[in-house]
């Protein structure tokens, strides 16, 4: 059989198959020296000139010389609904209806993931336990252009609220003065603050300093292109971040009984975002990999953005053979996908088997744009194989927790001995005489 359409064919019992795997998934963020000076220079800029920076970097990268005052550049809320009120009524409906799904979900999420904090009564009634609050202040980073998605705004500003956040604050860079109408309307939805039509390293260095104008915040989330990924790892540690987002993901792991065109398309999905998405098939049915890459060949031409996917495919896709269906397990654990599709007949059986993954889709009918959009879970996930270590954005990230300490008369003597033994242990006397000065 030829295919027309190009993509790396791998089978798991050729020699050298993990080093292949591994060249595959290498994903370095460009280091780029030229970004990096200048990420450093705005930043600066914006922390000693506030405004007057923001404001001049403004009119020159996003070519908004007609503004001259930093008000001019915050949209106000009347103009929030007015874009509400002026997309389509089944735009509008389907925007309301993914909010209330990812809220849904998220407010699950609080009552579950133990937003209540605890506390626990020794015998001697000393009590321990932990507080949870939310951050009081966060900021969003909405990409503007090509990436600009409502649904993100929504997965970024929803869970936020629901954590019980008290102030939402909106960036979105406006080139040219062009609006995303959707965009604005997410936002109205969601329930943000305030918006300020900026963007790029000077809008994360205002969020992150706080200028004349714009509120300093506590954590800075959503994602951005490279001098906003840069300037949000500058600026840890003044503020907190989420995450630095590589290129989407999608890794199918199928027994081959799924439609190969609903695979095919599954494929598409992440490869149409970015030319630097990977798209990869699991499957030890090897016609039924080849009736994949017949229906990508069918079906590419159809596609508005075959360019992209075209080259997605080409560079970062695969189609593997493996022996059987565990083995696809433990590729997939070391794949750790930010996407995980699990086309099977009985997906929880291998769903089991999967540690390491960013968002799992089990069954043929859970096709994971269904997460990007309306099934409720977030859509901003680990990626690049960080699902080893992290978690899908969520509740728990616009929370803090702190710990609480109420010791009793007669704890104060049990601990007050531990303590001062340990404080002369090391050197530090200060300590020990605070603790013995509660000894009866
Ligand atoms: N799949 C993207 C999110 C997204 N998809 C937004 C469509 N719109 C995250 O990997
Ligand atoms: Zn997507």
């Amino acid at each position: 059989m030829s295919f027309t359409t190009a993509l790396t064919r791998l089978d798991s019992t050729q020699s050298g198959f993990a080093q292949t795997l591994r060249q595959l998934l290498a994903f370095e963020a460009s280091e780029d020296a030229a970004i990096d000076q200048s990420v450093v220079q705005i930043l600066q800029a914006v922390k000693t000139r506030g405004d007057t920076a923001v404001l001049e970097y403004t009119q020159r990268f996003d070519r908004l010389s007609g503004i001259s005052s930093m008000q001019a550049l915050e949209i106000p809320q009347e103009d929030l609904h007015a874009a509400l009120a002026s997309i389509s009524n089944e735009r509008r409906s389907a925007l309301e209806a993914a909010a209330q799904r990812v809220r849904s979900y998220h407010e699950v999420q609080k009552r579950e993931c133990g937003s209540a904090g605890f506390s626990y009564t020794e015998a001697d009634g000393t009590v321990l336990g932990q507080k949870v609050t939310a951050l009081d202040r966060v900021g969003i980073y909405v990409p503007g252009g090509k990436a600009a998605y409502p649904s993100s705004v929504l997965m970024n500003a929803i869970p936020a609220k629901v954590a019980g956040v008290r102030e939402i604050i909106m960036v979105v860079p406006t080139p040219d003065g062009v609006r995303n109408s959707l965009v604005l309307a997410a936002a109205a939805i969601a329930g943000v603050d305030r918006v300020f039509t900026i963007g790029g390293a000077q809008a994360v260095a205002a969020l992150a300093y706080g200028t004349e104008s714009i509120p300093q915040v506590d954590k800075i989330v959503g994602p951005g292109n490279a001098y906003v990924a840069n300037a949000k790892r500058r600026v840890f540690g003044t503020v907190g971040i989420d995450m630095i987002a590589g290129p989407s993901e999608i890794l199918v792991l199928c027994d081959g009984t799924t439609d190969p065109d609903w695979v095919a398309m599954d494929l598409f999905s992440q490869a149409e975002h970015d030319e630097l998405a990977q798209s990869i098939l699991l499957c030890p049915d090897a016609a039924y990999i080849d009736a994949v890459h017949a229906s990508i060949d069918k079906l590419i031409a159809t596609m508005p953005r075959a360019e992209i996917i075209r080259t997605s495919l080409k560079d970062r896709g695969a189609l593997i053979k493996v022996r059987d269906m565990q083995e696809a397990c433990d590729i997939a654990n070391e794949i750790a996908a930010e996407h995980l599709e699990i086309s099977a007949e009985n997906p929880q059986q291998w769903a089991d088997q999967i540690r390491h993954a960013g968002a799992m889709f089990l069954g043929r009918f859970s096709s994971e744009s269904l997460g990007d959009y309306c099934a409720g879970p977030n859509h901003v996930l680990p990626t690049s194989r960080t699902a080893r270590f992290s978690s899908p954005l969520g509740v728990y990230d616009f929370q803090k927790r702190s710990s609480m300490i109420q010791v009793s008369e007669q704890g104060a003597q049990t601990l007050g001995k531990i303590a001062a033994e340990l404080a002369y242990g090391e050197g530090l006397p200060a300590h020990a005489r605070s603790a013995e000065l509660r000894l009866k």
